[in-house]
């Protein structure tokens, strides 16, 4: 095969791809067809005639277009885009596509929710999927992630089980895309396995902001094998470029209605605004002799490791830089199968991976019906392919030749399986010795240190926001013996963190407060720690006629510089006239925009514009809401008075006499009597990239949004 790059995928794609645009209508027998409004009938209000192939056809398709779903991770969208690595990883795996730091390896990602049907909302409570398929030259290799770094049960098995919980219960099919039912805190609170897990769920991680702002886990142990053989412990990151930032939950629902395709427009909309998102590869590695040296078994998916005991090494970066062209063709029809690997990746024991290795093929072989999906064009690798798999279900490939067996003579024993040199996989040779039993290691067994460390490791406000996301599920499970049997459990944890949810709930509290007395926390899975910066963010900038044109366009530009997006919203669509005449296009309406669909607000001055907001409802509600859920809010000059009789309430403003002093106190930024704003806009980019302003903390719950 020619040297693989990161157009090897699109090239080959390409032969897939056709373009309707300019061509005459046909048949799927190519047939070119006259009329498409009106089935072929006997006298025009007579019945429908037999022959009429093109009504047939059109209809019979229409009646089968629909596949089975995902059984989990049905909502999804991909991506295309390419890898790097940042140096040569020769010491630790013979993965080529991880040995030279020239080779860009295309890839596909698929980001997904979990447990919604395919047409649910985005930004439900949730565990997040990030799977990724690197197209290598020595085969595809998935990695098919999650946005957690652990998983609620050891062991396979259990998989079953926990996914029935968590779906829609049996009778009704209520409720859709949501943990917060009875069977599921049923199910939860007889497995205490879970707890761990459940602890990153009820986290701001499970209401990621952007697909883009979300880091990416393998969960499961892999390993590393370099070209001596020599093995090593490995578990794979993702890390976003722009940091780890979610929603607040109140907003989270509101985007459910007002746009439950939030994530995925987001994504959908960077890419093609040429904000590609960028990922680091990073990878943590244990020596096979330390295997046991930790304080939780490696092999144990309900554990992470902390990356303060084990450092993760940044080894290369993801760039997604093209949308897909049709999204059942490539983001539907995708496979990914954590058992894709290739030499230099290899397996370990852990009982929820082995699980795992026979689930993802099993499924598929139902849902992209037959054995050949591979050949599916998304699916393909850019590898060359030879088998001796032949025939099944929408077989695509015409295999030349008589024999389709090995050994053969008759076709000089090809296709020949290659030696180890020649890139042969070859399975690392764990020497295994154990007897047949049915039974969880007792290494397993520790359910609460971690989640204990986990709420040790939690800012105020992120704890606060776990309570809450409690009080939210638990408040909607029916039983109260269930809601009980919870609290109880967490009484593990940590007693105060059982004291808290009881009190939301109408249960009692923990009769003794427990915990587990782990003081240990890992500072860097708080989103507290993450990477802050402005890029990408959206801002809404509410105006209308009279609004002051140099300060809209000086903000506006200096936002932009940074790498902010800004709309105009106003009460109608269309244009709107500022003050000295010039006209400014407006992008959304009040019914099309809300703030929970932007990252922060401004509100620039000019008297008949303020006067005319303050008489707009929707506008007050949209700078409260903004400042309810925590954002950046800036407004200058005249707009002050604005901020004056809004909910914004505890916050210093700009002073009525003040002259052009810029106001910061809590992310929002004021400042009056100004003409030039270049200050203004530092400091309102500044609180942008905080992403959230926690400090308001008591301000923002008085706000009735
Ligand atoms: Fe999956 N998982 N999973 N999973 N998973 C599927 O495969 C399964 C697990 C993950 O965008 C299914 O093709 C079992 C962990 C992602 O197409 C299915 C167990 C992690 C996706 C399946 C797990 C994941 C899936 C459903 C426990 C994070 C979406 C459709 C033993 C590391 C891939 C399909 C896509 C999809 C089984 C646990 C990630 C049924 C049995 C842990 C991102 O095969």
């Amino acid at each position: 095969m020619a040297e693989n790059n990161d157009m090897s995928k699109q090239k080959q794609l390409d032969k897939f791809k056709v373009d309707h645009n300019h061509t005459k209508l046909t048949t799927a027998q190519g047939l070119r067809v006259s009329h498409t409004d009106d089935s072929l009938k006997a006298g025009e209000r007579g019945p429908t005639l037999m022959e009429d192939f093109h009504f047939r056809e059109k209809l019979t398709h229409f009646d089968n277009e629909r596949i089975p779903e995902r059984v989990v991770h049905a909502r999804g969208f991909g991506a295309h885009g390419y890898f790097q690595c940042y140096e040569p990883m020769t010491e630790f795996t013979k993965a080529k596509f991880l040995q030279n730091p020239s080779v860009k390896t295309p890839v596909f990602v698929r980001f997904s929710t979990v447990v919604g049907s395919k047409g649910s909302a985005d930004t439900v409570r949730d565990v997040r999927g990030f799977a990724t398929k690197f197209y290598t030259e020595e085969g595809n290799y998935d990695l098919v992630a999650n946005n957690m770094p652990i998983f609620f049960i050891h062991d396979g098995i259990k998989f079953p089980d926990v996914v029935h919980a968590i779906k829609p219960e049996q009778h009704n099919e209520i409720p859709q895309a949501s943990a917060a039912h009875d069977t599921f805190w049923d199910f939860m609170s007889n497995t205490p396995e879970l707890t761990h897990m459940i602890m990153w769920l009820m986290s701001d991680r499970a209401i990621p902001r952007s697909y883009r702002m979300m880091e990416g886990f393998g969960v499961n142990t892999f390993r590393f094998v370099n070209s001596q053989g020599k093995a090593r412990f490995v578990k794979f990151h993702w890390k976003p470029k722009l940091g780890v930032h979610s929603l607040v939950w109140d907003e989270a629902q509101k985007i459910a209605g007002k746009d439950p395709d939030f994530n995925r427009r987001d994504l959908w909309d960077a890419i093609n605004k040429g904000d590609f998102p960028e990922f680091e590869l990073g990878v943590q590695m244990i020596e096979e002799h330390q295997e046991f040296d930790f304080d939780f078994d490696i092999l144990d998916a309900t554990k992470f490791w902390p990356e303060e005991q084990v450092p993760v090494q940044i080894i290369g970066k993801m760039v997604l830089n093209k949308n897909v062209d049709n999204h059942f063709a490539e983001t539907e029809q995708v496979a990914f199968h954590p058992g894709n690997v290739v030499p230099g990746i290899d397996f370990t024991n852990d009982p929820l991976l082995q699980g795992r290795l026979f689930s993802y093929i099993d499924t598929q072989l139902m849902r992209l019906g037959g054995p050949n999906f591979h050949e599916i064009p998304i699916n393909r690798p850019v590898a060359n392919v030879n088998t001796n798999m032949r025939e099944g279900m929408h077989r695509m490939t015409i295999d030349k030749g008589r024999t389709s067996y090995s050994p053969n003579s008759l076709q000089n024993n090809s296709p020949q399986p290659a030696a180890e040199g020649e890139g042969g996989y070859v399975h690392y040779m764990e020497k295994v010795d154990g007897h047949k039993i049915r039974q969880r290691s007792e290494s397993f067994k520790d359910f609460y240190s971690q989640a204990t460390m986990f709420w040790n490791s939690m800012s105020p406000p992120e704890r606060q926001h776990i309570v809450d996301a409690f009080h939210y599920e638990l408040g909607n499970v029916l039983d109260i013996s269930i809601r009980q049997r919870v609290v109880d459990l967490f009484n593990n944890v940590d007693g105060e963190l059982a004291k808290e949810i009881a009190k939301g709930i109408g249960v009692n509290p923990p009769a003794q407060m427990g915990g587990t007395g782990v003081t240990a926390s890992s500072p860097a899975i708080s989103q507290a720690n993450t990477v802050k910066s402005p890029a990408t963010r959206k801002v809404a900038i509410l105006a209308d006629n009279g609004c002051n044109y140099p300060e809209v366009k000086q903000v506006v530009d200096q936002l932009k510089q940074a790498g902010v997006h800004c709309e105009i919203i106003s009460k109608y669509q269309g244009v709107i006239t500022a003050a000295c005449g010039r006209q400014i296009q407006v992008n959304r309406n009040y019914h099309t925009a809300s703030s929970v669909l932007f990252d922060a607000v401004y509100v620039p001055g000019g008297r008949a514009s303020v006067d005319t907001l303050l008489g707009h409802g929707d506008a007050l509600h949209f700078v409260n809401e903004a400042f309810k859920h925590a954002k950046a809010v800036a407004a200058s000059n005249e707009a002050v008075d604005l901020f004056d009789q809004s909910e914004i309430l505890g916050v210093r403003l700009a002073p009525l006499d003040s002259r052009a002093q810029v106001t910061f106190d809590m992310g929002v930024v004021t400042v009056r009597n100004a003409a030039d704003l270049g200050y203004f806009g530092e400091e309102f980019l500044a609180a942008i990239a905080e992403h959230r302003h926690w400090i308001r903390l008591a301000q923002k719950d008085m706000v009735p949004a």
